[in-house]
């Protein structure tokens, strides 16, 4: 590759002219399909924003200039023009480049992320920082995509810098698509915009036209509010922005390098808040990704020939089976309504989307406002259910303890991805809701240890007249028999899967898969622990463990969740002493990325390290984990 092969760092873009850089693009373009195809990662966003990236960084110095990405998803073109090209097969992989910027692996990213709509406020903060230490100030670009745009703290942050008129620059990357075709009021005024640009060169003309005007030309340009705001009415475009503060600078061709460059230097010269629009094409440049950017998104390995994917999970997911229980119970109950913010697929609702649509909502990303809006439909009658990733709930931790928790609202909460999530990494890991959903009084939080329980437990949950909560793993997948019939469980009541003595395995969700392989391996060594599927985080089945701990010796608990403030936690404040207990769970630490099993091992989560603890003597045991 001529062009890619000549840089290590940014700097070096400076010596392309515009016509290689062009032809940079496309190597790079290449670079991304050619990794991506073959060890798989968010690509669609990536070959979306190849021309962006070229021109950011031919135009800016980074990281005296500071670019930031928006969820980082889109991050692929960056990371190969910041020198790490040589490790870029390695992307998502144990011990190789993260799928997202992070500030330990260069110093051109500038902040590591993976949840939306955060880029304004972090830019807004860079440029006052410098602002404050008197530093004359380097340029900040946000990148935030139309998706991210729906995100409330987009607003929070784009309301205080067009107030202190921070010169900021935001690149809006719209390619009218979320995960999957973009939702809301927003996207409608996007497409306004998008759709007539004449329009834009319309309102520019005649600002033009009114600068000309001898002797009250100019100053009717630059203070005539009332002239430019009945234009301004009349020819929308930006209009929005521009009422937050924000000069606006769109709609540019985001595939088009030289009118991408011309708009960034314009940007940046304005000296205020500036909303640089960027229309893009995601999956830019391979047909099947810009036919279906949705599956594109992020992939697995596939063939680049047809596209095809190479490796389709067998089995059902805990997701599909939580979709299908979706189903099923909202045909019998016309007040079940789902809710997701922006993960429809993700979370497995298509299908009820498809059969109810009228009980399907979409909110975008905006986890904050899922949970609120959930609440009012409980208070209305309706019997929500919130599905979202672990990690994503963490957003909306104050609803839940103060709209939902405090006013004792039936809304259900299906927490996706609860444990280690593999490739994505730290920022997507579900490792913390046992901790933080625990600590709410009177949430009942559950976690099924297979996808027939899971189902019982949606159906569990919809009788439960109080806020709920049910966490699950992703991906893994094992044969199902959808159960002919769903019968809730008893609330707070765990099973006994297995009589035995001394030492009784305690697992909640995964945990109780490890708990039962060690026993396996406990009883090739002719031991037979009591093993235990604890089925509720809260409440606790005391009167079980108490049984547990006046007849065992020792007590070991397995979760996939932090140990702090986990389910093992839970467990040593009911015992409060008297028996030995060893808590295997989540390190106080953020686990990488890497295969989930692979991630396993490396931190003694394995029904190899739960049987050696459980079979470790007395005396060989000197700390509780
Ligand atoms: C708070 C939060 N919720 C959900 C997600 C999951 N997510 C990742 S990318 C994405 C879509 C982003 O769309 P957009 O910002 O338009 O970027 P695009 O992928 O279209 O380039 C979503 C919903 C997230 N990263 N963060």
């Amino acid at each position: 590759m001529p062009y890619l092969d000549r840089i290590s760092d940014p700097a070096d873009l400076q010596q392309f002219s515009e016509r290689e850089l062009t032809l940079l693009a496309e190597e790079i373009r290449e670079a991304i399909l050619c990794c991506v195809s073959e060890v798989g990662g968010h690509l669609a966003a990536s070959l979306g924003t190849v021309e962006l990236t070229v021109a950011l960084h031919s135009v800016l110095h980074s990281p005296h200039d500071k670019i930031v990405w928006d969820v980082g998803h889109q991050c692929y073109a960056h990371k190969l023009l910041t020198g790490r090209r040589d490790r870029f097969s390695t992307i998502r992989q144990h011990g190789g480049l993260s799928g997202f910027p992070n500030r330990n692996e260069s110093e051109h990213d500038i902040i590591g992320t993976g949840h939306a709509s955060t880029s304004i406020s972090y830019g807004l903060g860079l440029v006052e920082a410098a602002k404050l230490a008197g530093e004359t100030s380097d340029n900040v670009v946000c990148v935030l995509g139309d998706g991210a745009l729906t995100g409330g703290v987009a607003f929070e942050a784009m309301n205080q810098a067009g107030h202190l008129r921070t010169p900021l620059v935001v690149i809006l990357n719209d390619n009218e698509m979320s995960i999957r075709a973009n939702v809301g009021a927003l996207q409608l005024y996007l497409n306004r915009i998008r759709l007539d640009p004449g329009l834009t060169k319309l309102r520019e003309d005649l600002e033009r036209g009114v600068a000309r005007i001898p002797a009250i030309g100019p100053q009717a340009y630059r203070l005539g509010k009332d002239v430019k705001e009945s234009m301004k009415a009349l020819l929308v475009p930006g209009m929005l922005f521009e009422e937050l503060g924000f000069a606006y600078i769109g709609v540019v061709d985001g595939h088009d390098l030289h009118a991408l460059r011309k708009s960034i230097r314009q940007a940046i010269d304005t000296r205020r808040p500036v909303v640089v629009h960027v229309k893009t094409v995601k999956g830019k440049g391979y047909e099947p990704a810009e036919e279906h950017p949705d599956t594109y998104h992020g992939t697995g390995p596939f063939h680049r020939g047809n596209g095809a994917k190479k490796a389709a999970v067998a089995g059902t997911t805990y997701t599909q089976a939580f979709g299908q229980a979706m189903v099923r119970l909202a045909e019998a109950d016309e007040r079940i309504v789902a809710v997701t913010a922006a993960m429809t697929e993700g979370t497995g609702l298509e299908d009820f989307e498809r059969r109810f649509p009228e009980r399907f909502y979409d909110v975008g990303i905006a986890e904050e406002h899922a949970a609120v809006f959930a609440a009012g439909l409980a208070i209305g009658g309706m019997r929500p259910v919130v599905a979202v990733y672990s990690t994503f709930l963490q957003r909306a931790y104050d609803m839940l303890v103060q709209d939902i928790g405090l006013q004792q609202l039936p809304v259900v909460f299906a927490v996706d991805r609860a444990g280690l999530v593999g490739d994505d990494g730290p920022t997507h890991h579900g490792a913390f809701d046992i901790s933080y959903l625990r600590v709410i009084p009177n949430l009942v939080l559950m976690a099924p240890s297979s996808q027939e329980e899971l189902q019982r437990m949606l159906c569990t949950a919809l009788t439960i007249d109080g806020p709920v909560a049910l966490r699950y793993p992703r991906g893994l997948a094992a044969p199902f028999a959808t159960p002919a019939e769903l019968v809730p469980l008893e609330v707070g009541r765990g099973v006994v899967l297995q009589e035995g003595g001394d030492v009784a395995l305690v697992g909640i969700g995964t945990g109780v898969g490890i708990a039962r392989e060690a026993a396996l391996l406990m009883a090739a060594q002719g031991e037979a622990p009591t093993v235990v599927d604890a089925r509720f985080a809260k409440p606790l089945d005391g009167e079980l463990l108490s049984q547990l701990a006046a007849t065992h010796r020792r007590l070991v608990t397995i979760e996939e969740n932090a140990l702090a403030g986990g389910f093992g936690s839970a467990v040593l404040e009911h015992l409060g002493g008297g028996v030995e207990v060893v808590r295997f769970g989540l390190p106080d630490a953020f686990v990488p990325h890497g295969d989930r099993a692979r991630l396993l091992r490396d931190i003694g989560l394995t029904p190899q390290a739960v049987a050696a603890a459980a079979l470790l003597r007395p005396a060989g045991l000197a700390r509780v984990k």
